[in-house]
């Protein structure tokens, strides 16, 4: 007001400007907007500030800290889908920061994981985890019945005591080897050993499931929080590509999808791009090792052959690294390794353990169920069930190659134990490994889906070929089971020497246990699951530990030192299963991967389906 009365001055604006004085600084402004644009959308590493604008925070936690060093979207709060399959709490979640995250709903904490909307790893649309785990047929842990009835509570107080057993087993690691691969429990110390590239924590990565599983809520936390600060991918040494495939790969996707936490996806992906260089050969067929170099690709090294059951079992992890990243390059690797089996010349229809990547033929005509072929065989009967039954070739190339097992190898001896033999160019081993102790739970598994004239038969071989496991246990002094054992006459399901007397913790024998369990409900499985508990405890504990053993004939333990990592992933985790209820990771859910850790089964509809797990 008092300016109008100043004589000269001409009002312009309200904001007391003149015409062209207003023209520069609206000029100025909108340049100063553009630039802010331009920053937001195009600059590179702008992720951040993106999602400080555009995207709602989350309470997801330790979504950001991945964010921050992959740049990716961090996990949103999704509206839950239309009638939801239940889901199993993420242990953890009653921590303050995920409160916020979690509804309640019809007595189930229901997890509100991330969506994928938008995968920065690889930068397409690719996965949904709300509307994956609504697919689910059955909650994650089990609809948890009555266990105050009389029959139940014997069960889960076998379970508690398999619990502690885990317990112990990880709080001994954490305590003398937190992040080196494997505790060594006699020494008080760790163990890295040269399989894993220079990997470490693969007792942590193997362990995450199962702690989940048995709701070890605070170990849980301890080792995701390792994942998250601890586990570096920018190693530099020679790697099995198998093992760091179905330990490490298998550890971390098994850890997503139960979780929904992002780091396990991204660093899935991240490792599964380091494992690429191993396929670089003239046929496709990977070499067993990779040579990871820091920060960037590695080369394979050279050598002769590769290993049946190593390529052969890459095909469920690499299939869900591209679901989970969208990159086809995972599930291209695979399928070529399928195509090239399905197409090569098999001596009787049998796969011998050993292909030249370069030359694509066999090497040795050394067939086995065993060691070095075993996992190809699972591997393709979890991929046909894992597609949802979709995947007429694995189906087929399964029962194909069972036949000829059966044709060549399934024998009984003269005490009537059925077994299958090692078959060296048409001469047969009367050997069966304790690798091979799996075979009893993967013919159970594959038993439904066989021809309606061929399922009781497969279902009584499983039977059978489990009981002959059991019986390598049972004719032992520490009631552990060898190595490997032999069909002599005399002295059947025995080692013959110490060098195959000793038990390294494996899983074998009670994996097919707990199959068979699930497929029969026959209390004898949870009978000899017993004996193998009891065994664990009075000759394999120590103070410090579970440890492996030199010979299984001798009532005096000498230890190897060893609480392996797949004594966690596995051996526990099937012992609980085999105390737990059906719907408990159920099989219409999950399948295992060879180092038991749960992939899920793909229930897209069939178009789907079609497209993304052929
Ligand atoms: C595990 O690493 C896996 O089960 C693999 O398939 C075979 N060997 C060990 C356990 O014995």
């Amino acid at each position: 007001m008092l300016m109008r009365k100043v004589s000269g001055f001409v009002p312009a604006s309200p904001w007391g400007l003149r015409l062209p004085q207003k023209f520069v600084f609206l000029l100025f402004l909108s340049g100063l907007v553009t630039l802010c644009f331009g920053a937001l959308f195009l600059l590179p590493h702008s992720s951040r500030l993106k999602r400080l604008f555009l995207v709602p925070r989350t309470q997801q936690p330790g979504v950001e800290v991945m964010a921050e060093i992959t740049g990716h979207q961090p996990a949103q709060e999704q509206e839950s889908p239309p009638n939801p399959a239940p889901a199993a709490p993420a242990p953890g979640e009653n921590n303050p920061r995920s409160q916020a995250g979690p509804r309640r709903r019809k007595g189930w904490l229901r997890r509100t994981g991330p969506t994928v909307h938008r995968n920065e790893v690889q930068g397409e649309d690719t996965f949904d985890f709300n509307a994956f785990r609504s697919r689910l047929r059955h909650p994650v842990l089990g609809t948890r019945t009555d266990e105050s009835k009389e029959t139940q509570s014997l069960v889960r107080a076998q379970r508690e005591k398999i619990k502690e057993m885990m317990q112990f087993s990880w709080q001994n690691y954490l305590r003398y080897a937190m992040g080196r691969n494997e505790l060594r429990p006699l020494t008080k110390d760790g163990y890295d050993g040269n399989i894993f590239g220079g990997l470490t924590g693969a007792t942590i990565i193997d362990s995450l499931d199962t702690l989940y599983l048995m709701e070890l809520n605070e170990e849980f936390q301890e080792a995701k929080t390792w994942v998250k600060e601890s586990f570096h991918l920018n190693v530099s040494g020679e790697a099995s590509l198998f093992e760091v495939n179905i330990r490490y790969i298998g550890g971390l996707l098994s850890a997503f999808y139960l979780t929904g936490e992002e780091v396990f996806r991204v660093k899935a992906i991240k490792l599964g791009e380091k494992l690429l260089p191993a396929f670089n050969t003239p046929t496709g067929i990977p070499k067993g090792i990779v040579n990871f170099k820091s920060g960037s690709w590695g080369w394979a090294t050279a050598g002769s052959s590769s290993v049946l059951a190593e390529f052969g079992s890459l095909h469920l992890e690499f299939l869900h690294l591209t679901q989970l990243s969208g990159n086809q390059v995972f599930a291209e690797k695979v399928r070529n390794i399928r195509k090239f089996l399905k197409n090569i010349d098999k001596p009787f229809g049998l796969y011998p353990n050993f292909l030249s990547p370069v030359s694509g033929n066999w090497v040795q005509h050394h067939v086995s169920v065993g060691g070095l072929g075993d996992s190809f065989y699972e591997y393709l009967i979890k991929s046909w069930l894992m597609s949802a039954k979709t995947d007429m070739e694995a189906k087929t190339m399964y029962y194909e190659a069972l036949e000829a097992i059966e044709t060549y190898l399934v024998n009984v001896s003269p005490e009537g134990l059925t077994y299958i033999a090692e078959w060296r160019g048409g001469i047969l081993d009367h050997k069966m490994g304790h690798l091979a102790c799996f075979s009893g739970g993967m013919i159970s598994l594959g038993a439904e889906d066989a021809k309606e004239e061929n399922r009781a038969h497969y279902r009584e071989l499983a039977a059978q070929i489990t009981r002959t496991c059991h019986e390598s246990y049972a004719r032992s002094d520490t009631k552990l089971g060898p190595e490997a054992f032999w069909f002599n006459s005399g002295r059947e399901a025995m080692a013959t020497q110490l060098s195959e007397s000793y038990y390294i913790l494996r899983p074998e024998v009670v994996e097919s246990y707990m199959y068979l369990w699930r497929q029969t409900h026959d209390p004898i499985y949870r009978e000899w699951g017993w004996e193998v508990v009891m065994a664990l405890e009075k000759y394999c504990r120590t103070e410090a530990g579970f440890s492996g053993l030199e010979d299984v004939y001798s009532v005096t333990p000498t230890y190897d030192n060893r609480q392996q990592s797949f004594f966690l992933a596995e051996t526990l985790k099937y012992l609980y299963l085999l105390f737990s209820e059906d719907d408990v990771l159920s099989l219409e859910d999950w399948v295992f991967n060879t180092e038991a850790h749960p992939l899920p089964v793909n229930h897209l509809d069939s178009l789907a389906k079609t497209r993304n797990y052929q």
